[in-house]
């Protein structure tokens, strides 16, 4: 190539360059999804992914991600350093092709098996891209090497700025808030939480996470170091320490099927929900695909076969099916894949086929083994399977009465909901109000036009403790079912549901803001989390918020939401103030309830969203179990605030 072809050649893909990164800034949420926080949060595990890569080449063993006081992040490691020397085609360092070339990622390393990769698997690029300033520092040969960058632009040519013995990259950036407008705040606990998984699902790597915005009270920044030696196995012990196992050890196993590493952890406790959670390269699959129906194909054929041979099941007079391998199961599956297909809304649905029969044989080996080698155990699993079997059999019936009433329109409907008249679902919401007297001044004080009631008679059941028949007969949760319209039961998932004929697009809990309404919130949540995910999933849950003060002076009154709202209010008054706490929603008469809680003009609704369904399971697990930890304080956390009405 001519020097002259060479320089064209260079502008021209420089040009392209800079149309990459004004296309991410243009169009963010095609490479990360969405440029709200989970967008936000992304950016820091696209950072880290290159890191965890690094480690699992066998490169590097310590990650560390620092929030500073900024709200920049930093990710660092002890790898080999992204290499700065020219890039032959490009003409500049590699290091900034990897920073500025949208679309490049770490690609020019053909021996790099590329296994991780966030879940859009954009590159750094687009990190920096969307980041008024990054910084990138490598350590490598004996010298830090630096370059700076503003939206996704190098500032000069990767520079030396002095010698080193360590080795390894370290990144800085400080998103935009220009392209996240609603919050470049960084939440520490969404942060550990994807590390914590990261460290399990990658043993023997120590990731260490700091924020460097709080000190705790020995005036330490808040810190966590993540580090698991025996992997999933682990990760199984975190998740279901809330639980009692009903055998003795985690069954487990690692190893490669067809070329694809396969790793397996399971294990049964005495409840009766089914927590599956798979991942593919680090990401979980929360719509599941080929390696989770491996998974469940292997472990009811192997289970089968055993049960069959011991005779336990020569007296059963009717079929075992499939979910009843499943009851009390909590298991995680996790798979390489080379060149993932991810498929359905979320695109977290595996789609690759040859991944199918690998998990399967391989949980085959591993439960065959297991088995054999413990019988005891054997029999105990079995036995619940059968009791699985039987309580599925009584179940079935309560739920065809729950979809039998379901399919009866108008004349179905539970005596207590107070319906609206508007007939578009879009436009319609449902009030789930704790206890038959709040929820008659919600009655008064709603617009009956577009919002309904169904008021929810003290606590519900605690699904989570409570066997599937026994949720189905319940009289306040087949209200529910009946009051949504939705519908439930596949062949595949006798608990899927039918969200078509869902006749309310918002569905709000209104509990009173005290312990005992939190613990109804928390109850109520919990049967959506097991039993109506997909109505979660899809947006339609939310909370609301009453408030917790009336300060008043005169004829001049205002409501406050927490103490210091409160105090701000008083003394906007300028004192002389009578302050009056809401107890309950009860305490507000019709107009106040409207006024503050109802009408969508004024009110804060919080929608319930799932970010982390591993986490989720735990922390359900945890709060409905025997223990009664702050649940109110969990929630705030986990719902996230929006005021979607605004
Ligand atoms: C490709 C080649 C080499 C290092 C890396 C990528 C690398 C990338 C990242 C991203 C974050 N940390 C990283 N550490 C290393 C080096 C190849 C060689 O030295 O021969």
């Amino acid at each position: 190539m001519s020097e002259d072809k060479k320089k064209n050649n260079y502008s021209a893909d420089s040009i392209q360059a800079l149309e990459g990164i004004e296309h991410v800034r243009m169009r963010p949420s095609m490479y990360i999804g969405d440029v709200g926080v989970r967008g936000l949060h992304h950016l820091v595990y696209e950072v880290v992914d290159n890191s965890i890569d690094e480690a699992m080449g066998g490169h590097c063993d310590t990650i560390g991600v620092i929030i500073n006081e900024d709200n920049s992040v930093s990710v660092k490691d002890n790898g080999r350093g992204i290499p700065v020397d020219m890039h032959k085609k490009e003409g500049v360092s590699a290091l900034q092709v990897v920073m500025t070339k949208i679309g490049a990622g770490g690609k020019f390393d053909k021996d790099s098996y590329k296994v991780s990769g966030g879940l859009h698997g954009v590159g750094v690029s687009v990190v920096n891209a969307l980041s008024n300033t990054l910084k990138a520092s490598v350590h490598r040969d004996g010298k830090i090497w630096e370059q700076e960058y503003e939206r996704g632009k190098a500032m000069y040519p990767v520079k030396s700025v002095g010698s080193t013995s360590d080795r390894g990259t370290v990144v800085t950036f400080h998103p935009d808030e220009k392209i996240f407008s609603q919050t470049i705040e960084f939440s520490y606990e969404t942060l550990s939480n994807r590390m914590r998984e990261l460290a399990y699902l990658n043993k023997g790597i120590t990731i260490t996470i700091t924020d460097r915005r709080e000190k705790d009270k020995d005036g330490e920044f808040i810190s966590d170091v993540f580090h698991s030696e025996e992997g999933l196995k682990e990760f199984i012990r975190f998740l279901d320490g809330n639980r009692e196992s009903l055998i003795q050890n985690i069954i487990a196993m690692e190893g490669e099927k067809n070329d694809i590493p396969v790793e397996v952890a399971m294990v049964y406790n005495t409840g009766y929900t089914e927590n599956l959670h798979s991942y593919v390269n680090n990401i979980n699959t929360h719509e599941g695909g080929t390696h989770l129906s491996g998974f469940r194909r292997g472990l009811t054929t192997t289970l089968k076969k055993y049960a069959d041979a011991s005779g336990m099941l020569d007296k059963l007079k009717f079929e075992i099916q499939g979910d009843d391998f499943r009851e009390g199961l909590t298991a995680i599956v996790s798979v390489k894949v080379a060149e993932p297909q991810f498929e359905g809304q979320t695109k977290t649905k595996l789609g690759n086929r040859e991944v199918s029969s690998a998990v399967s044989q391989a949980v085959s080996e591993m439960l065959t083994n297991y088995l054999e080698e413990h019988p005891d155990d054997a029999k105990i699993i079995v036995q619940k399977v059968i009791l699985a079997a039987q309580a599925r059999h009584a179940a079935s019936k309560a739920r065809e009465m729950v979809q039998r009433k379901n399919v009866m329109s108008g004349g179905g409907l539970p005596g207590k909901l107070s319906d609206c008249s508007e007939q578009d679902p879009a436009l319609c919401e449902v009030f789930l109000v704790e206890g038959d007297s709040a929820g008659g001044t919600a009655k008064q004080g709603r617009d009956r036009n577009f919002q309904a009631i169904l008021p929810l008679r003290g606590k519900i059941l605690n699904v989570e403790k409570a066997m599937q028949h026994k949720v189905f007969e319940n009289e306040e949760i087949k209200n529910i079912y009946t009051a949504l319209g939705v519908t439930i039961g596949t062949e595949e998932d006798s608990k899927a549901l039918n969200l078509e004929k869902l006749r309310y697009h918002k569905v709000i809990i209104m509990c009173d803001a005290d312990v005992d309404g939190s613990h109804i919130e928390t109850l109520i949540l919990t049967f959506f989390f097991r039993y109506m995910r997909e109505l979660i999933e899809a947006g339609h849950v939310y909370i609301a918020t009453p408030p917790l003060y009336l300060v008043k002076k005169g004829s001049k009154k205002n409501y406050a939401w927490n103490d210091k709202e409160r105090d701000a209010i008083a003394e906007s008054y300028k004192g002389g103030v009578s302050i009056q706490r809401y107890k309950g929603l009860g305490e507000m008469n019709a107009e106040q309830l409207w006024d503050t809680t109802m009408n969508p003009g004024y009110r804060t609704l919080r929608q319930v969203t799932i970010d982390n369904a591993t986490e989720s399971d735990r922390i359900f697990s945890m709060l409905m179990g025997d223990e009664v930890p702050p649940r109110r304080e969990f929630i705030e956390k986990n719902a996230v605030y929006a005021n979607i009405d605004a």
